[in-house]
């Protein structure tokens, strides 16, 4: 009897070495799953990036999900909670866009996008009809270009209530003092501008660039005028309602 329960203990001690071999034959396999989801007012569209690592051979699969946020975001919850992957990253896409519409008589228009990735704002402008040479670019604090001077968009956003200045000026410049873009020969100008001091609608009203305005003038900002840098009239403009 003694050595039937030997035996049979020593048959399970088998079956359980073998069995954790196979299992550590599997952990072989390495995923990797990287989860980018861009945001925009009406769509959000989820890219799925699953690498997978075994015997030393790598294979990326690419997955893209587009719809609502919520059924976006759960059919991604759903892949990588059953994907088993050893890791997952997710990154958030933020993406807004928005019209600059002539002001002041002018035939300035373009189109502005504002993206939010890993706590940066990114502020890309292309702008059409506006007359060669250098202008300003302003976020001012009122979604508001109702008025045919622009006025109505109030003056610079200024939350951190220090000086005009060149951005990132020791002596302080406003949050929305982006500063001077050139347009060329035929007036079509070109302003790209990241920075982690804005937000695209966080809890933070130092950060939120939610409700406010993007100004371009017919002149060039001098960043030392107070209190908007003698930029002259505003000719194109675009309330941040998003
Ligand atoms: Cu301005
Ligand atoms: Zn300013």
């Amino acid at each position: 009897m003694k050595t039937r329960i030997l035996s049979l203990s020593l048959l399970f001690c088998f079956t359980f070495v073998s069995c954790n071999n196979t299992a550590k034959k599997e952990a072989k396999e390495e995923k990797t799953i990287s989860v980018k989801m861009e945001r925009n007012e009406d769509m959000t569209v989820a890219t799925v990036t699953t690498i997978t690592k075994k015997d030393g051979k790598e294979s990326e699969e690419v997955q893209t999900f587009e719809g609502s946020y919520e059924e976006v975001k759960a059919k991604v919850d759903l892949l990588t909670q059953n994907s088993q992957a050893a890791t997952v990253e997710k990154k958030r896409v933020k993406k807004v866009q928005f019209e600059l519409n002539p002001k002041s008589d002018s035939t300035a228009q373009g189109k502005v996008t504002l993206t939010e990735e890993d706590g940066q704002v990114t502020l890309e402008a292309h702008i059409n009809g506006l007359t060669p040479g250098t202008h300003a670019i302003h976020i001012h604090q009122t979604a508001d270009c109702s008025s045919d001077d622009g006025k109505s968009a109030g003056g610079h956003w200024n939350p951190t209530f220090q000086d005009h200045g060149a951005w990132g000026a020791e002596t302080g410049f406003h949050r929305g003092d982006i500063g001077n873009f050139t347009a060329d020969a035929s007036g079509h100008g070109m302003v790209k501008f990241t920075t982690d001091l804005w937000c695209l609608g966080c809890g933070d009203e130092v950060k939120n660039l939610m409700g406010k305005a993007v100004i371009v003038h017919q002149g060039e900002d001098d960043l030392t005028s107070q209190p908007s840098g003698a930029a002259g009239a505003r000719v194109s403009c675009a309330g941040l309602i998003f």
